[in-house]
């Protein structure tokens, strides 16, 4: 079959924007389908413009999606359905969204899709029934939206392939090369959509895979794309130890746990000279906040003391750090929120994102949200944490998105360029760049505006009496029409007023 796989590009100006990365989904599914002998094709919108005459011209289509990209997902399926070409999607969107997501699509793969996407193949060649395809839903002869069995995660990652990304187009560009060695994690964030998508239960590759990737990367900066790097101290230390002993130090960096390297006020020495050695020169922390009702709130296991000792001791060992917050628990106030900035003003970090907290779908947080009638818009192309799309309990969205910018305002000032000035320098165009945007003036002054008209829903509300609020959600039609372009009305409808979040077939990955 000759096979096209795509992922968009988020909407509009974003932190993210100058990143040439992709999300390695596709690639290892085009790796396996390469392998069997189909004709395939990846392009990723971030590293160039798609090329719409191959993928017109291909038997099979499958669109990738998160949430942000998932309004230009919908409009690219419809583009390629509209020319009679079998469309699939699948990520972590559409596998909790599941019914409007069939609206655009013929299929959905719902979670890990290495083993669906073969069976789905079988299905288009008319050698197997849609219904047998475990984790798939799909749309029968008649309309009707059906939701086959959940499909269980892989057992073992230890059987996949090495991604060959030179099956994307312009993979030159992505920078610095990825890699994926496990998927999972054992904690239990309420906000964490990882967990809901591949499991509490870690699964690891090999180390011997691992190590030939490492190896096939040949000295380029590497990014460890992992969830929690640290998932097994002891694994994680065999590893670099035997990066540092068959001489494949190679400037890495990756996410973890800042309790990893600092717990109960121990510092993990060994793991810190480790990582060094090995060529770690940063890494990335969902720090989330310091006050410690938020992390409590966010069930994140991770005290203020982690935190600071965390930092002090990657800091001492030369480690760049990124961290990340996420503003607006339920905890939160506007004083406990410029308390998390002024401390990561003050921590040594050399940069941050300060993220409004997003109801992704299909976390428990989520569920919470929208059971209490606070998440305000289903506008997808918003949820990319620099727009605030639901009601915080101690202050009103219009205050969180004020304090959001000002907390990369303050971070990112001028006065503070002298240190770490190139990392800075490039946080200061992003972040003061994003309020001259028209678009998200635009969503700024209809924010404001809704916020002066509509009062927060009652906080009684009871779990699982979630009704869309249709008569109060703002339309910020101004605000990222881009991502339908040209290709369909009904898109740009669905940005203005969605229907309802009905019952989900699905969701339980
Ligand atoms: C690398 C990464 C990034 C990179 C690049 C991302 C990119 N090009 O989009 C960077 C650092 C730029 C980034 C930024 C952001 N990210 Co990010 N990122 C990741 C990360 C860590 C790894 C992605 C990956 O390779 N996964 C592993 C592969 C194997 O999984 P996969 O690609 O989803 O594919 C599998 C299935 O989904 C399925 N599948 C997927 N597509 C398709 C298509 C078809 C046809 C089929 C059959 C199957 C299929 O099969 C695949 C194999 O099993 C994930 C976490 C994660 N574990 O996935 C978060 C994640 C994707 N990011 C997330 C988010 C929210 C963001 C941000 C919006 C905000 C933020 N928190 O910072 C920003 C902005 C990104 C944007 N583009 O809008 C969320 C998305 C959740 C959601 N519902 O939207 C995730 C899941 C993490 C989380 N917090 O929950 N991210
Ligand atoms: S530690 Fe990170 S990956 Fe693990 S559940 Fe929490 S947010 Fe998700």
């Amino acid at each position: 079959m000759r096979i096209s796989l795509i992922e968009p590009a988020p909407p509009g100006f974003h932190i993210y924007s100058f990143v040439k990365q992709v999300r390695l989904g596709l690639p290892l599914i085009a790796t396996m389908l390469r392998d069997a002998g189909h004709e395939v094709d990846v392009q990723v919108e971030v590293l160039g413009e798609f090329d719409w005459d191959t993928i017109l011209a291909s038997d099979f289509v499958g669109v990738s999606t998160i949430t942000s990209t998932a309004m230009k997902a919908y409009a690219y399926a419809e583009k390629a359905r509209a020319a009679g070409i079998p469309v699939a999607m699948g990520g972590p969107h559409v596998t909790f969204e599941t019914d409007e997501a069939l609206e655009f699509a013929d299929y959905v793969v719902r979670g890990e899709g290495e083993e669906a996407v073969f069976e789905l193949i079988e299905v288009l060649l008319g050698t197997r029934e849609a219904q047998t395809v475990v984790g798939m839903s799909w749309v029968d002869e008649s309309g009707v939206h059906r939701h086959n069995p959940s499909r269980p995660l892989l057992s073992s990652l230890a059987d996949l392939p090495h991604v060959d990304l030179s099956l994307v187009s312009h993979h030159e560009k992505i920078d610095p090369r990825p890699i994926l060695s496990s998927r999972g994690c054992p904690h239990d964030c309420e906000f964490c959509s990882v967990i809901m998508m591949f499991g509490r239960r870690p699964r690891s590759e090999p180390e011997d895979h691992t190590i030939e990737s490492i190896r096939q990367a040949a000295g380029s900066p590497i990014f460890f794309y992992d969830d929690n790097f640290i998932l097994s101290k002891g694994a994680t230390k065999a590893l670099l130890a035997r990066m540092i002993r068959e001489r494949l130090r190679t400037p890495f960096s990756a996410q973890i746990r800042v309790d990893s390297v600092y717990k109960g006020g121990k510092t993990d020495h060994e793991l810190l000279h480790l990582l060094v050695e090995a060529g770690c020169d940063g890494v990335y922390l969902g720090l989330e906040s310091v006050n410690p009702e938020t992390l409590a709130a966010f069930n994140k296991r991770q005290s203020v003391d982690d935190i600071v000792g965390g930092l002090a001791a990657l800091h001492s060992y030369g480690i760049t750090t990124h961290g990340m917050f996420v503003l607006g628990s339920d905890a939160d106030t506007v004083e406990s929120i410029r308390e998390t900035v002024d401390f990561a003003i003050s921590s040594g970090i050399s940069s941050a994102q300060f993220l409004t907290l997003t109801p992704l779908p299909g976390t428990r947080q989520t569920a919470r949200l929208r059971a209490e009638g606070r998440v305000f818009t289903n506008n997808w192309s918003l949820y990319d944490g620099l727009h605030v799309v639901y009601w915080p309990r101690n202050m009103s969205p219009w205050e969180l998105q004020r304090e959001m910018l000002e907390a990369h305002r303050r971070f990112y000032s001028p006065r503070r360029l002298r240190t770490n000035s190139r990392q800075r320098l490039k946080g200061l165009l992003i972040t003061h760049g994003w309020e001259r945007v028209p678009e998200n003036m635009a969503y700024m002054r209809e924010l404001r505006a809704f916020c002066r008209t509509n009062d927060p829903p009652p906080l009684s509300q009871e779990a699982g009496a979630w009704q869309p609020a249709f008569d109060v959600e703002p339309a910020f039609a101004s605000a990222r029409s881009d991502g339908a372009g040209d290709v369909s009305g009904r898109v740009e409808a669905k940005a203005q007023g969605f229907p309802s979040f009905g019952p989900k077939a699905t969701g339980d990955v």
